[in-house]
């Protein structure tokens, strides 16, 4: 088998430079929480693809329902032939996304796509134009999703100009904004919008509701709601960005259930497939419903393959509780970082919940953000086989997002090494 020296080699001739990659190892194959190098080195999972594999890795069923889809027919584009399986993910997702009224739903490709519908759908159901984001948000690397996107290097830096009518507010960040309530952070958001946007302008307000990218921020409880409320009585468009923390990672279907939010749209990607891209709009089906026939689309959005493996990666987390499976997680790799930070003061914050986890690192004694230290653990971690990732506006989040399907005897290795790394 070709090495991974080798073909990094070749990716350097062919695979433009501005795609990167956490790891200079080249996958063969990968299963449950393990991947296999070509070296045949392996890896404990703790990226998912970045919250993708949620199911695992070529989880059976997902194998089963795609190999069976690949024969049927490949693609038709849901616009010229529809076929069940589009409409069936959108029965299943306007069933299992919070909100116990009407919903409608659009499948597209990508979380970006997903966004830059969301926007589209909330501007022509309202007639107004702005939209407000937050700190630290990260929503997709399009133009507009970059405009939505808070940080500039990597994400944004020489690609502009960005599109207009997007207004920034300050964020929940407990650790950096001296521990305020999430009411008082929700009323001095809400102040700037209505000073200088002003809420008859608005047509949405979108947020993750569990910051990925930005670094695993975890809102201050009441945040959420307050904003939800103010939301409701402004006639604005909540839309929460649940393609991080959808479909079980944090340890309920949706991270918004855990303060009981009903948002009026939700972005979704990454886990809804199991690995295949796939991504939704869900939501208020007068607001859905709203645009006009042939407004929204794209020629793979909904692909009949993604379909068939959405359906059978949402069958596989019912089936196995995958919900319950990342509680566990939470619970288990919560306490031992939870040690870990008692005898390591660069660990500001250990945050996050269920299966979505992080350590905020710093110069021990004060807030400031230690990339550098945040760098060489995770490197320390790769050393030993462990793949992890970070995040962070300042590149000092070490994040942990392990399949939920991971045995045990996989996540106690991975303590291990974890552990280990931070000395
Ligand atoms: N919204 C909340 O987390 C994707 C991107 C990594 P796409 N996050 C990982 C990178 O460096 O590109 C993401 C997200 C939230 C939107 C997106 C965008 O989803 O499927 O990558 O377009």
């Amino acid at each position: 088998m070709t090495s991974s020296a080798e073909l990094h080699k070749r990716r350097g001739s062919a695979v433009a430079r501005g795609v990167g990659s956490v790891i200079s190892s080249y996958v063969d194959t990968a299963s449950g929480g393990t991947l296999t190098d070509v070296e045949g080195r392996q890896w404990i999972d703790f990226a998912a693809g970045i919250a993708v594999t949620n199911v695992g890795n070529s989880a059976p069923k997902v194998v089963e329902a795609v190999r069976a889809q690949v024969e049927r027919f490949t693609h038709t584009c849901f616009m010229v032939a529809p076929y069940e399986s589009y409409v069936a993910v959108c029965e299943q997702l306007n069933e299992l996304t919070p909100g116990g009224f009407e919903k409608r739903s659009a499948l597209f490709n990508s979380g970006a796509e997903a966004v830059e519908n969301a926007v589209k759908i909330a501007r022509h159901a309202t007639g107004r134009p702005a939209v407000v984001v937050f700190d630290h948000a990260y929503h997709g690397r399009t133009n507009l999703t970059m405009a939505l996107t808070a940080k500039n290097m990597p994400y944004k830096h020489r690609f502009g100009p960005f599109a207009g009518e997007i207004y920034r507010v300050p964020m929940s960040y407990p650790l950096r904004d001296g521990g305020l309530d999430g009411a008082t952070a929700a009323a001095r958001a809400i102040e700037l919008v209505e000073k200088q946007v002003g809420a008859e302008n608005v047509a949405a307000l979108l947020i993750e509701p569990i910051q990925g990218e930005g670094g695993f921020v975890v809102p201050a409880a009441g945040f959420l709601p307050a904003l939800r409320e103010w939301a409701t009585a402004a006639g604005v468009v909540f839309i929460a960005d649940e393609i991080q923390t959808g479909f079980c990672r944090t340890g309920d279907w949706f991270a918004c259930q855990h303060e009981g939010v009903e948002p009026d749209l939700i972005t979704l990607a990454k886990g809804i497939a199991g690995g295949l891209p796939l991504a939704a709009v869900t939501g208020r089906a007068e607001l859905m419903d709203a645009v006009h026939v042939g407004g929204l689309g794209g020629t793979y959005g909904g692909n009949p393959i993604a379909c068939a493996a959405a359906l059978a990666s949402i069958d596989t987390m019912h089936e196995l509780d995958l919900a319950g499976a990342a509680r566990r997680i939470e619970a288990v790799l919560g306490a031992r970082l939870r040690a870990i930070a008692e005898r390591d003061p660069a660990i500001a914050e250990v945050r996050g919940r269920g299966a979505m986890l992080a350590v905020e690192i710093v110069q021990p004694g004060t807030l400031t953000p230690d990339p550098a230290a945040t760098a060489a653990v995770s490197a320390a971690c790769h050393a030993a086989g462990l793949l992890t990732l970070t995040c962070g506006t300042y590149g000092n989040v070490l994040r942990f997002l392990p399949p939920l399907v991971i045995a045990d005897d996989e996540l106690s290795r991975a303590m291990e090494i974890l552990d280990a790394a931070f000395g």
